[in-house]
């Protein structure tokens, strides 16, 4: 038994956030069944590295599901929906405003045809005065308060590599379906879930506006800024939190030899003895936290002069033993080939048909009575047949739907 067995995902959508979210769902146990146009979500084609075989941009976010096509714009593709809404526990979508009002299923219709059903949609934004705008990750980034937050202070605002616009939307919008599929318990009715991907974004900022108001009140001082205006500065590489960080410079000087260091009140004593600056431990100009607020940039200065004579491992070591909360900066290569993450479940090989095996990230959300066990991605309208048949259509009105386009 798996945690959402029983449940039945219509996965409409694409891309990534979408995706994202309904193969969370299907880790979890979920029966996701992917509702694709006649030519495929998108991402099957989109930076292709093997010809004529799917993407990894669709292999590594739509594991776990079973695929259908269906033509939405056709009167018969929008009878076969009608009946596989029925079935369905939960209905997903991120497409453009209003793409699934103008097949003609509103909310009212869905609720219509199933009461109980849950209606999940990941916008760009909410039904503000962004609602009619398509988005894309960096547009989340951009309108949510990351690129603003991101970058230094004397450069352009900048994306991270960190999808959160759509992948982190993804996840709030399964937060938001388990809610919802256990709040049916009680009621017996489904109901309408919305995400939008600035919502997700500014969320994942909300420290951020913590900063903007504590402006009012002064500088930010645990921030490296030397000026401040009415709006927060980007900050580089500093935490800006209770307890200051930074990312030093190790052996042999590569673009990810780097380890980012954070020095608690506790740390300040082994780290000085570790970088051979004893002293310092008990000087009154460095002692306390306090006393290194204003010069932080100096202070994390005095711990590169150390990093740098060692690789990265072996400061991460080093620091360990001594309780220094610290992580390198690893980069994809270091990820994708770690022995721990691979025992861990979170790189792992899947086998797929066509292109054999590739690496994926596995499933960060680890439950003992409902493991993980990830599965290839389907191929387009693979269990056509499959499920098409469940509502009882014949094989030879398969052939005459795909002959139609239908399918
Ligand atoms: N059968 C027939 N038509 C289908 C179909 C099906 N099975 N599935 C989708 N379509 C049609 C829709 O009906 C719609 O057509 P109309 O515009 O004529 O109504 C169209 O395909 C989809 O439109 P779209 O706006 O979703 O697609 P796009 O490529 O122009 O935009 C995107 C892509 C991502 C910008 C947009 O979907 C969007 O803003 N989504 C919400 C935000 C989001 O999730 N962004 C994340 C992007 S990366 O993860």
């Amino acid at each position: 038994m798996k945690a959402l067995e029983g449940v039945r995902v219509l996965d409409m959508t694409h891309v990534q956030s979408g995706p994202s979210a309904t193969q969370l769902l299907a880790w979890l146990g979920a029966d996701v069944v992917k509702l694709e146009s006649t030519t495929g979500d998108i991402t099957r084609q989109q930076l292709r590295d093997v010809p004529g075989v799917d993407s990894l941009y669709f292999t590594m976010l739509n594991c776990n599901k079973r695929s259908i096509t269906l033509n939405m714009k056709s009167e018969r593709g929008k009878e076969i929906f009608t009946e596989l809404v029925k079935t369905a526990d939960v209905l997903v979508e991120n497409f453009g405003p209003g793409a699934v009002d103008r097949m003609g299923f509103t909310w009212e219709r869905l609720q219509e045809l199933n009461p109980r059903l849950v209606y999940a949609s990941i916008k760009g934004f909410g039904p503000g005065r962004y609602r009619a705008f398509k988005a894309y990750e960096v547009i989340a980034q951009a309108m949510g308060g990351s690129m603003t937050t991101t970058g230094f202070e004397d450069g352009p605002p900048l994306a991270t590599g960190a999808q959160i616009g759509d992948s982190g939307t993804g996840i709030h919008a399964v937060a938001g379906i388990l809610a919802a599929l256990y709040q049916r318990q009680t009621t017996n009715r489904g109901q309408r879930v919305q995400v939008a991907m600035q919502h997700a974004v500014l969320n994942l900022c909300r420290v951020k506006l913590r900063d903007q108001q504590r402006l009012a009140h002064g500088p930010l001082r645990e921030y490296p800024n030397k000026t401040f205006n009415d709006e927060v500065p980007r900050s580089g590489n500093a935490s800006g939190g209770g307890q200051p960080g930074w990312a030093v410079r190790c052996a042999p000087g590569g673009p990810n030899d780097y380890i980012y260091v954070i020095v608690q009140p506790v740390g300040w004593k082994p780290i000085s003895e570790i970088i051979g600056r004893p002293e310092l431990a008990d000087d009154p100009e460095w002692a306390t936290p306090e006393a290194r607020l204003p010069k932080l940039d100096k202070m994390f200065q005095l711990i590169e002069e150390w990093t740098i004579r060692h690789d990265k491992w072996t400061v991460l070591d080093r620091l360990n033993a001594a309780n220094v909360p610290c992580g390198p900066i690893l980069s994809t290569k270091e990820l994708i080939e770690d022995e721990s993450l691979r025992e861990e479940g979170m790189v792992v090989t899947v086998d797929h048909p066509e292109r054999g095996e590739f690496f994926t990230v596995g499933s960060p959300l680890q439950l003992s009575d409902s493991p993980v066990d990830v599965r290839t991605s389907p191929l387009l309208g693979e269990h056509n047949q499959e499920i098409y048949g469940e509502l009882g259509v014949s094989a030879d009105e398969l052939a005459e739907l795909k002959t139609n386009g239908v399918i």
